[in-house]
C-alpha cells in the first residue's frame, strides 16, 4: 500500500520541571534564560501542571485522533496516511519527525501545524525547518499554511461560544451584552510592516465565529506577549479588560481562537492571570473550552490534508 506521511507539528512542552531550562533556552534560540526568568517560568508551570504537562498529553491525543479520523475519511483505500509528530521546541523535534518518516521508507509527506493562522514568525518557522530537513532526507513534502476559515473549524469555535453564552444567560446576563473577546498569541509588531497575514486571518476567524454564534458584541485582543525588548502587538488582554471595565462591561467571554488545545498560554495566562485581573475589576470572565480532540477540528485537519492529494 502507498503511504503518505503526515507531519503533525506543534509547539512542544517540557515533560518535567527539570527540562524547563533546556526548553526555554531552545525558545530563546540557544540563549539561556537568567535565573529570574527561569524561576518565573517554572512558577507558571507549577501553577498548571498536575503531574503531566498538559500540552504533552494533548498533542499526543490530537495526533492519535487525527490518525483515526484520516483512516475513516480517506476515500482512497489504496493509500494510507501515517501521522508523525514534529515539535518546535521539544522532542521529537520537527527534524526528528521528518527523519523518522524517511527511515520508515516514506517518500512523500504533508506537513500541518496545530495552529490555524499563518505568520512568517509562527507557522512559517515550522515549515522552513521541516522543508530543510525534508530536502536533506530526499523527502517530497507539501505544506498546509493555514485553515483559519474552514467551515468545520468555525462551527467548532462557534458551538463553544454559543454554549458559554447560554451559561451567561442562565446566570441572568443579557446575551447580546456579553463581550466576546477573541484572542491569540501576540507577535512582535514588526510583522505588520512585513505584510504578514496573521492579524487579518485572526480577525477573519473572529468575525466568522461571531457571526455564526450570533455574538452581539465582540472585539479582538492579543495575549501572552513575549518578555522581550521589542514592541509586541497590542492591546494585551489585561489592558483590554481594564478598558472594558471603564466602559461598564460586566460579562466577558474569552475565545482564544489562535490556540487549539489546553496549555500554559490558556491555563495560566487566561485562567489564572486574566481571571485574577477580571476579579479585581469585578468582571465575570469565562473562557470557551479548547478544541483539543473535537471531532470537527479533527475533520478540519483531515479534510485539508486529504485535499492536498485531490489537487494533483
Ligand atoms: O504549554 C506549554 O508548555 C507551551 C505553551 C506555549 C504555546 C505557545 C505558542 C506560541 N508561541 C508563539 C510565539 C512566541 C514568541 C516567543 C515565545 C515565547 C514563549 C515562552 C514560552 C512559550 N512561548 Fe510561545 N508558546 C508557548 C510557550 N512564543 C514558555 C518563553 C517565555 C515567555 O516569553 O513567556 C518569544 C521568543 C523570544 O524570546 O524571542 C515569538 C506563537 C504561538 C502560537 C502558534 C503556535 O502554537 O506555534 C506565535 C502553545
Amino acid at each position: 500500500m502507498n503511504k503518505i506521511g503526515v507531519l503533525v507539528m506543534s509547539y512542544g512542552t517540557p515533560e518535567s520541571l527539570d527540562q524547563v531550562e533546556a526548553y526555554y533556552t531552545h525558545i530563546r534560540r540557544g540563549n539561556p534564560p537568567t535565573e529570574e526568568q527561569l524561576k518565573e517560568l517554572k512558577d507558571r508551570y507549577e501553577a498548571i501542571v498536575g503531574g503531566v504537562f498538559p500540552l504533552r498529553a494533548n498533542t499526543d491525543s490530537q495526533v492519535a485522533a487525527l490518525q483515526e479520523t484520516l483512516d475513516r475519511l480517506n476515500p482512497d483505500k489504496g493509500l494510507q496516511f501515517v501521522c508523525y509528530q514534529g515539535l518546535k521546541h521539544a522532542r521529537p523535534f520537527i527534524e526528528d519527525g521528518v527523519a523518522k518518516m524517511a527511515e520508515d521508507g516514506i517518500t512523500e509527506a504533508v506537513g500541518i501545524v496545530l495552529a490555524p493562522h499563518y505568520s512568517v514568525m509562527s507557522v512559517g518557522g515550522y515549515i522552513k525547518r521541516a522543508q530543510a530537513k525534508a530536502e536533506e532526507c530526499g523527502l517530497k513534502m507539501k505544506f498546509i499554511e493555514s485553515y483559519h476559515l474552514h467551515p468545520k473549524l468555525i462551527q467548532a469555535f462557534a458551538e463553544r461560544v454559543s454554549a458559554k453564552l447560554d451559561l451567561f444567560e442562565e446566570a441572568g446576563a443579557e446575551r447580546s451584552k456579553v463581550k466576546v473577546l477573541f484572542s491569540a498569541h501576540s507577535l512582535p509588531e514588526k510583522i505588520l510592516a512585513m505584510g504578514d497575514p496573521y492579524q487579518d486571518q485572526l480577525l477573519a476567524t473572529s468575525a466568522a465565529v461571531a457571526e455564526k454564534a450570533g455574538a452581539g458584541s465582540w472585539q479582538f485582543t492579543w495575549q501572552s506577549a513575549g518578555r522581550t525588548a521589542v514592541p509586541w502587538l497590542g492591546p494585551d488582554i489585561l489592558d483590554t479588560l481594564r478598558t472594558l471595565s471603564q466602559e461598564q462591561v460586566e460579562d466577558v467571554l474569552v475565545a482564544p481562537v489562535g490556540f487549539v488545545s489546553d496549555h500554559l498560554e490558556i491555563l495560566y495566562d487566561l485562567d489564572i492571570e486574566a481571571k485574577a485581573i477580571a476579579k479585581e475589576l469585578d468582571i465575570r470572565l469565562e473562557r470557551i473550552d479548547s478544541l483539543n480532540t473535537d471531532p470537527l477540528y479533527m475533520e478540519t485537519l483531515s479534510e485539508v490534508i486529504l485535499n492536498t492529494q485531490a489537487k494533483e
